[in-house]
């Protein structure tokens, strides 16, 4: 049984899509970020980052040790469960090397540049045109950079499903927070259609 910490956000959802799409025993958690649940020292024994998702395994492969094990950071709990799983990171290394580095994208760019964008366009009380614009900006790059590759390519590791297509679908759902109207990127939409349309992923989305 995993333990599985979280909030209805994306980085929350790319690990209850997994956890669905992988059939892996799991028990979840809600952390309500917006009471501050993710500063209870309980919850930093697990995640010393104060953020969700996070997981305890209570049967680590044995590799790992005979204890239960923690993992934070959303790409290295996808990368923990697809190994554990032995589901969705391809088996050939080049399109394995593709799905991490479609990983690591969403997680350096297709992610925090978005939340940035959500920051400054919908929360921040003060309204700074400079942030607004860099950030809309980067968000249409990253939009462009996506719809290019899926253009040439099913899936993000390129005919495989894989942890990188559900690391970036959660912040494609929120494309109307960062002012993304996806009719312009006919490739992304066709992929977020088909990701959308995915039992697991309808599950996931409903956790917690
Ligand atoms: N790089 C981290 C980011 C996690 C993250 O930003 N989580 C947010 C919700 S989406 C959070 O828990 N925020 C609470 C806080 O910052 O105190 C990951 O991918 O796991």
């Amino acid at each position: 049984m995993i333990d599985f910490y979280t909030w209805g956000t994306p980085n929350g959802r790319k690990v209850s899509v997994m956890l669905e799409e992988s059939g892996l025993k799991y028990q979840a958690f809600p952390v309500n970020i917006t009471k501050d649940e993710q500063f209870d020292p309980d919850f930093l024994k697990v995640n010393p980052n104060n953020k969700i998702p996070a997981i305890v395994d209570h049967e680590p492969p044995a590799a790992y040790g005979t204890k239960p094990y923690s993992v934070f950071e959303s790409g290295a709990i996808l990368i923990y469960l697809a190994e554990k799983s032995g589901q969705f990171l391809p088996k050939d290394a080049p399109a394995r090397m593709q799905a991490l580095q479609w990983l690591m994208w969403q997680m350096g760019g297709f992610g925090p540049m978005l939340g940035q964008t959500h920051h400054f366009v919908r929360f921040a009380k003060e309204k700074v045109p400079y942030a607004i614009d860099r950030f809309t900006t980067e968000t249409q790059r990253l939009y462009k950079v996506l719809d290019g590759h899926l253009a040439k390519n099913e899936f993000l590791a390129g005919k495989e499903y894989s942890i990188a297509d559900m690391a970036t679908l959660p912040w494609a759902a929120r494309h109307e927070w960062h002012l993304i109207d996806l009719a312009a990127y006919p490739n992304v939409k066709r992929w977020y259609d088909l990701l959308m349309a995915r039992p697991g992923v309808q599950r996931g989305f409903e956790v917690p």
